[in-house]
């Protein structure tokens, strides 16, 4: 048979064009060793969970031959073989993740910290500088919620933009190649379900962005049915109206079996070129894929496929495909001579055999690598154990704790801790020295232990956001008063003139200036790639500053309103919040969100919900100025640090009044560092935002009947007084009230338990610890509608008179009765 539909690239022989195929099927087929090796791995219980590649080899392959250094991928969990293509990942790190693995030497995505299948490379060195991302492959470290990888996918696209149109933005020259970067993406046909996916697919359609979205078609999403997920049964149908005419804006489309080599290579090229040099948005629908071992190790697939989809799968395996065709393929050269790529099967059996050979290798040293430290662990603590027990009066139950960790064949840190642990309740009226030596062994092992899996929730590095010192706002003697808003613009506008990597965007952020007019005149004086408008979609928003804070910018994403972080929610707290985490601080993405909110009226405009953000967002810092020149502080500190950070700006504050200072862009406001604004002896009032003004209001009431509140500004409440401060106000008053706008048990539950249990402040107190909240509704509107939703200045003065009453009824007579 004569394939006319190869045409070997005309800058390779055919021998060289041979040798790719065949290297390319060894790829396919050592990716598919892993997978099948890999699920016996988690059946037998050395490993949790698995989720593999098979099924979608081929087409990855095509994609990693497109896949340039410096360009990026934003993807998800199939990606196996993409990434053994690109040299990223090889068998023996395969089983690494699969065995969880905590050192990010064997497994360099994540130390263990992920679930196989959760791809990145790294981006940032050791000292937190930037590697030089445009000689590496660049992959965003996955997430599991489907189609979550989307929104971030936006942003790295859109950072090709910026390098491209806004000069000398890479100055250090290791960050881009003049935007010729491609950010591809990836997804399975059932998460284009998803909302993140439709609102990605239409951001990117307006801002014109190098994206090629990937989608995996295998027709099911675990168990369920295209029928069930996507109307007329294909993604690429209805996506039809985002297809550019011609060279009009839109998309280009391409719908290709995920098992044709040839057809896939020669799309990908295709899609490579457009989106790079055009800067045009490529959707490539893959379809035809397959799920040979079902959608992971939990399941078989066997379950939800009929006798004919699994025959039809069987004979459309892409690798079989591959394989057939790599059998049947000839070419006649033009001295009339038929070129093959192989002689006859056996080369391709024996490739095979070697991969099943090469796989069951690096299986048994990844496993050996996992467990030796351990088995060295335990070695030391039955050691301990050994010699304990022969002095212990409980020798027979320590001996027996021994026995059971040295029966474990293959013990885990979790066998050794807890065996050890166990044995210090039957040492605990005992004292010798080896009861102490094992003690000690315990507490250092533990110490050793924890980081492995708690460590880079934030920084650790110098330039950590906590490290930044205050620098304080400076004034003229003549310095005015202003609308505050304008304090927010001017220290804007200074942030903007020394650093071109800032960006700010967001809905009405550009041509008036936000809603605020906290940049106003900005877009003018900066072009629109620096401060502009977008549409209404605040997942994506967040998705554009995640996205190029990867990429070494500095967005500044405006939520117009806090209330509508939800929408984004899922995005900032799933991968934002995660990201240095998930990667054992590999990857970070310095992005600053600003909002505005707090003490404002209605069901969805009360912009009160801290609560639900300082659980949901650790790993992002939340920070609440009382007033524009705090922050306008926190930005300013912000840009020096490379940590994500939530600024929620008073609503109400931009038509106040504040002094302007004249180091506009230099002050800054210190990160977990509490204010005390009033000085007093007999209460300690704790509020943030808004709510202080209120307190301070009540406690000028409060003074009136001899009552000397000390008031403290949380300022930041994630992370919350570093220093202790409120410990040492309480020390002081011997009382605390938390005054909080969230509902009952929000905010001012966690502030309490900060207080009161990890600051200690429950011994220095005489009366009960008292929180004044808002009513667990959401607030009414209007102006009684505020009264009774949130606390007022009589509820403050009244829940603190309350307990000065208690302490002292002759003194303070009851209010009501
Ligand atoms: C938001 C969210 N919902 C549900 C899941 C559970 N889940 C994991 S994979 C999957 C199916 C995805 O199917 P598809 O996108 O077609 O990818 P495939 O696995 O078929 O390649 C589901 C429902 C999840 N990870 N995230
Ligand atoms: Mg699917």
């Amino acid at each position: 048979m004569i394939n006319k539909t190869v045409e070997p690239s005309n800058k390779l022989s055919f021998e060289e064009f041979r040798n790719e195929v065949i290297e390319d099927y060894k790829i396919a087929v050592l990716s598919r060793e892993c997978s099948l090796l890999g699920r016996r791995e988690v059946l037998t219980g050395k490993a949790k969970f698995g989720i593999f590649g098979g099924g979608k080899e081929v087409p990855q392959l095509a994609m990693a031959k497109a896949f340039k250094k410096g360009d990026w991928r934003s993807g998800y969990y199939r990606d196996q073989t993409f990434m053994m293509a690109i040299g990223e990942y090889p068998p023996k790190h395969f089983f690494a993740s699969l065995y969880a693995h905590a050192d990010i030497k064997a497994d360099s995505f994540s130390a263990g910290r992920q679930m196989n299948g959760h791809f990145s490379t790294q981006f940032i060195n050791e000292d937190g500088s930037w590697k030089n991302l445009k000689e590496q492959y660049n992959v965003s470290a996955d997430i599991s919620p489907t189609s979550g990888q989307m929104p971030r996918l936006l942003g790295l696209a859109e950072a090709s933009k910026k390098f491209r149109n806004i000069p000398d933005l890479d100055q250090e020259g290791i960050l881009s190649s003049n935007g010729n970067e491609v950010a591809w993406g990836t997804i399975g046909n059932a998460s284009t379900s998803e909302g993140p996916f439709f609102e990605t697919i239409n951001a990117a359609g307006v801002l014109k962005v190098p994206m090629v979205i990937s989608i995996w078609d295998d027709e099911y999403g675990i168990s369920v049915h295209s029928k069930y997920q996507t109307t007329k049964e294909s993604i690429s149908e209805v996506l039809k109206g985002f297809q550019r005419e011609g060279k009009g804006s839109g998309y280009e489309i391409f719908v290709v079996n995920g098992w044709n080599y040839t057809q896939l290579v020669d799309t990908y090229n295709k899609a490579s070129a457009i989106a790079r040099e055009e800067h045009v948005p490529v959707i490539i629908h893959v379809k035809e894929l397959t799920q040979p071992q079902g959608h992971s190790t939990s399941g078989s697939h066997e379950r939800y496929k009929d006798k004919d989809r699994l025959a039809w799968e069987k004979e459309h395996d892409c690798n079989a495909k591959m394989r057939e065709w790599i059998l049947n393929f000839e070419l006649e050269d033009q001295d009339g001579q038929i070129l093959k790529f192989v002689e006859n099967e056996d080369v391709l059996k024996q490739l095979e055999k070697e991969a099943k050979v090469i796989v069951r290798e690096a299986k048994k040293e990844s496993w050996d690598e996992y467990l030796k430290p351990m088995l060295q662990e335990r070695k030391e603590l039955l050691d301990l154990l050994e010699k304990t027990a022969r002095k212990s009066e409980n020798e027979i139950f320590l001996d027996k704790l021994k026995r059971e960790l040295a029966s474990i064949e293959e013990p885990i840190r979790k066998n050794i801790l807890t065996i050890g642990r166990r044995s210090l309740i039957y040492l605990r009226d005992e004292e010798f020295k080896e009861k102490e030596l094992l003690q000690n062994w315990l507490k250092d092992y533990h110490a050793l232990q924890q980081p492995k899996y708690s460590s880079h929730l934030h920084s650790e590095l110098d330039n950590r956001a906590t490290n930044i010192k205050e620098i304080e706002a400076e004034y003229d003697e003549e310095a005015e008063d202003v609308d505050a808003r304008v304090i927010i613009r001017n220290n804007f506008d200074a942030i903007l003139g020394k650093n071109n990597k800032v960006l700010i965007f967001g809905e009405d952020s550009g041509k008036i200036g936000d809603v605020n007019q906290g940049l106003e005149g900005l877009q003018e004086k900066y072009g629109e790639e620096r401060v502009y408008d977008t549409g209404i979609r605040e997942v994506t928003i967040i998705g554009q500053g995640l996205g190029m804070a990867m990429r070494g910018l500095r967005p500044i994403a405006e939520i117009q309103y806090l209330d509508y972080i939800f929408y984004a929610t899922q995005v900032l707290t799933d991968d934002l919040a995660t990201l240095r985490y998930r990667t054992f601080g590999k990857q970070v993405a310095p992005l600053i969100i600003r909002t505005r909110g707090h003490r404002l009226e209605g069901i969805w405009h009360s912009g009160s919900q801290m609560g639900s953000l300082i659980n949901l967002f650790r790993g992002i810092y939340v920070l609440v100025p009382r007033n524009m020149t705090k922050a306008a502080g926190f930005y300013n500190t912000l840009l020096k640090s490379d940590e994500p950070a939530i600024v929620i700006e008073n609503l109400n504050g931009y038509r106040l009044k504040e002094m302007i200072p004249t180091n506009l862009g230099e002050f800054t406001t210190p990160i977990g560092v509490v204010e005390t604004v009033k000085e007093g002896n007999d209460i300690t009032l704790v509020s943030y935002g808004s709510t202080l003004k209120l307190v301070e209001e009540a406690s000028r009431d409060l003074s009136q009947v001899g009552i000397d509140a000390e008031i403290i500004d949380v300022q930041s409440l994630l992370p919350f007084d570093l220093e202790h401060d409120v410990l040492l106000s309480v020390r002081k008053t011997n009382r605390l009230v938390i005054i909080d706008e969230d509902v009952p048990g929000g905010a001012s539950a966690y502030l309490l338990d900060e207080i009161i249990n990890k600051q200690g402040a429950y011994k220095y107190l005489d009366s009960s610890p008292t929180t004044i909240t808002a009513k667990p509704h959401r607030p009414a509107y209007g102006t009684d509608g505020d009264y009774f939703s949130k606390p007022s200045i009589n509820d403050i003065f009244e829940g603190v008179y309350k307990i000065m009453h208690e302490s002292d009824p002759i003194k303070f007579k009851s209010l009501f009765s």
